[in-house]
Order: C-alpha cells, then sequence, then structure tokens
C-alpha cells in the first residue's frame, strides 16, 4: 500500500480532532474534516452527522484513509449510544467500503476493558487480547467498533488499526493518568505509524505514552512502527501531591478504566 495523505478526520471538532489537525499536517497528510458540531476556524469542515449516510458517503469518496474519532465519547443513554457509536460507525464504514477505502484508523478506548484488573506491581503489563470487559454501554459500543472492524477486515479487506486509547489530553490531571496518559504528539505519532504500516489487516492497540507506570502492553503498538517519546512521571510528584494515591480497593486503584466503572462522566448532550 502506498503511504495515505489525503485522510478524512471525523470528530474534528472535538478534543483530540482539534490537537490531531495542528499535528497531523507536518507528516505531510491533507485533512478533509467532519464533525456534526462546526470545526472551529475551518469553514470548509463538513457539518454532518454519523446518522447521514450519502454526507458520509461523499466524505469518504477519493480519501486515502479514514480517521475515525467521531461519536459520544462518555457514558449516555444507550439509544444516543446506539445511534452515534454503534450504527454510525457501521454507516462510515460502509461508506468507505464502497468507496474503496483501504485503511480506518478507529477510535476505541481503554473503556472496551475497563473492567480488568489492573495489574499490581511485579504482575505483567494487559496484552491486547484480554478479552473485552465494557466498563459502559460507551465502552461497549468500542467493543462493537473493534468486532465491526474485524468483521469488514475478513469480509470486505477495509484494514483497521483499533487504538484503544487511554487518556489523550494536553496533560495528565489524575493519578490514574498517569498510566494511561497519551500525550498529543505521541497521539500523532501512533496515528502516523498506524496509517504508513504494511499490512496491519485488524490491529487493536493500547494508546499510550511511554509512562513509568503504564499498565498495558505496547508491543503491538511499537510493531506498527509507534516510538512513544513522552512520559507522564514528570507530572507525577505534583498530581500525587495534589490528589493522594487512589484508595486501596477503590476503583482506580483496581480497574483499567477506573472511575467509570462506578460513576462515569455523562455525555452532556
Ligand atoms: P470529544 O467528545 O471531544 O469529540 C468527539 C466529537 O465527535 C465531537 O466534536 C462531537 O461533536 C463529534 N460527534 C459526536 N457525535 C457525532 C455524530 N453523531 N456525528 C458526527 N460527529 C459527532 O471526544 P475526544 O476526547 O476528542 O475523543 C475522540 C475519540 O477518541 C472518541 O471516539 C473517543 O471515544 C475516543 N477516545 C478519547 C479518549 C481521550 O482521552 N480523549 C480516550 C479514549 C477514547
Ligand atoms: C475515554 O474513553 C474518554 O473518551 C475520555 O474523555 C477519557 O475520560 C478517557 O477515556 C479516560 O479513561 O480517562
Amino acid at each position: 500500500m502506498s503511504a495515505p495523505r489525503t485522510l478524512l478526520l471525523t470528530g474534528a471538532a472535538g478534543g483530540v480532532g482539534t490537537l490531531m489537525r495542528e499535528l497531523l499536517p507536518p507528516y505531510g497528510y491533507e485533512l478533509r474534516l467532519l464533525d456534526v458540531a462546526p470545526v472551529p476556524g475551518a469553514p470548509d469542515a463538513i457539518v454532518a452527522d454519523l446518522a447521514d449516510r450519502a454526507a458520509l458517503r461523499e466524505a469518504v469518496r477519493g480519501v486515502d484513509a479514514v480517521v475515525h474519532l467521531a461519536g459520544i465519547s462518555l457514558e449516555a443513554d444507550f439509544e444516543k449510544i446506539m445511534a452515534a457509536n454503534i450504527a454510525g460507525t457501521q454507516y462510515l464504514y460502509e461508506a468507505a467500503r464502497e468507496e474503496g477505502v483501504r485503511r480506518v484508523v478507529l477510535a476505541s478506548s481503554n473503556h472496551a476493558v475497563g473492567f480488568t484488573r489492573r495489574p499490581r506491581e511485579g504482575e505483567p503489563p494487559i496484552p491486547v487480547d484480554t478479552p473485552h470487559r465494557p466498563d459502559t454501554f460507551y465502552g461497549l459500543s468500542k467493543c462493537f467498533g473493534e468486532d465491526l472492524a474485524q468483521l469488514y477486515w475478513d469480509l470486505h479487506g477495509v484494514e483497521t488499526v483499533s487504538l484503544r486509547i487511554g487518556s489523550c489530553f494536553p496533560e495528565p490531571t489524575s493519578v490514574r493518568m498517569l498510566s494511561i496518559w497519551l500525550s498529543p504528539a505521541d497521539c500523532a505519532r501512533l496515528l502516523h505509524a498506524s496509517l504508513t504500516a504494511e499490512d496491519v489487516a485488524h490491529t487493536v492497540v493500547y494508546g499510550s505514552s511511554a509512562n513509568t507506570r503504564a499498565w498495558w502492553d505496547l508491543s503491538t503498538a511499537r510493531a506498527l512502527g509507534y516510538a512513544p517519546e513522552d512520559d507522564s512521571e514528570v507530572y507525577a510528584e505534583k498530581l500525587i501531591a495534589e490528589k493522594g494515591l487512589p484508595a486501596e480497593g477503590s476503583p482506580d486503584d483496581l480497574y483499567l478504566g477506573g472511575h467509570f466503572c462506578v460513576d462515569p462522566p455523562r455525555w452532556p448532550h
């Protein structure tokens, strides 16, 4: 496969989308943007809902690859999750298949495996083939996305790298995030590796930086050529002083998904 140059970036108005709009073009990508909300500073962005199949078909036409970030990114009523994350993702894959787009990079989430116990000191990191253990309807929709990606590879030859992103924000803001933080620069590195690696079929990777306190195995990401450069440890002293370590037996202490397992933040709309 020749290296992709034109990308459809869905979810371009969101937190990660906004960061990637700045960080991906230096790798040589030309971005076409899509979001249900207007994208500030981008009058050419396609404003469309993932429910709009005709708009999706037009949006993917002629691009080399899709980076799919759009959707509900927290917990919500099942009906909303079903429309945006489940049906919407299938519509997007179908549009990609119909238009002959060969590769998708899919934003999955650590919440697909959120009820997995986090490793204790001395235990091995969590592998990508650990069973799905969603902590929310939101996490469940990410499990669906991963399985959908596998189906579109097996049935139609559409390749996907599913990124189980930890926490992608400019800085970690909790002690849990020290283990799962994905710096924006490393997110761009991971996207670039996912877009350019040869023959990925359907590959699942965890998305985090090279964190000293990491909980999961980055080897499938590294095998794509991902070489993270950041480590949340530089924030550790300050965050631990401010917030304290999670209490023993608390969700943040026990599970990858942390507080999502008991009291997930809810999608505001
Ligand atoms: P976000 O909530 O800031 O952005 C999501 C974007 O999707 C928003 O701009 C929203 O308008 C758009 N959107 C929602 N429903 C839509 C629909 N029906 N049609 C078209 N656009 C729609 O989320 P964020 O943080 O930027 O995350 C991006 C992706 O990465 C999401 O899929 C999220 O689940 C995933 N992710 C993010 C993590 C993070 O740390 N930021 C961690 C794990 C996964
Ligand atoms: C996610 O999947 C969310 O989209 C993001 O907003 C963060 O809350 C992240 O997980 C997390 O686990 O910190």
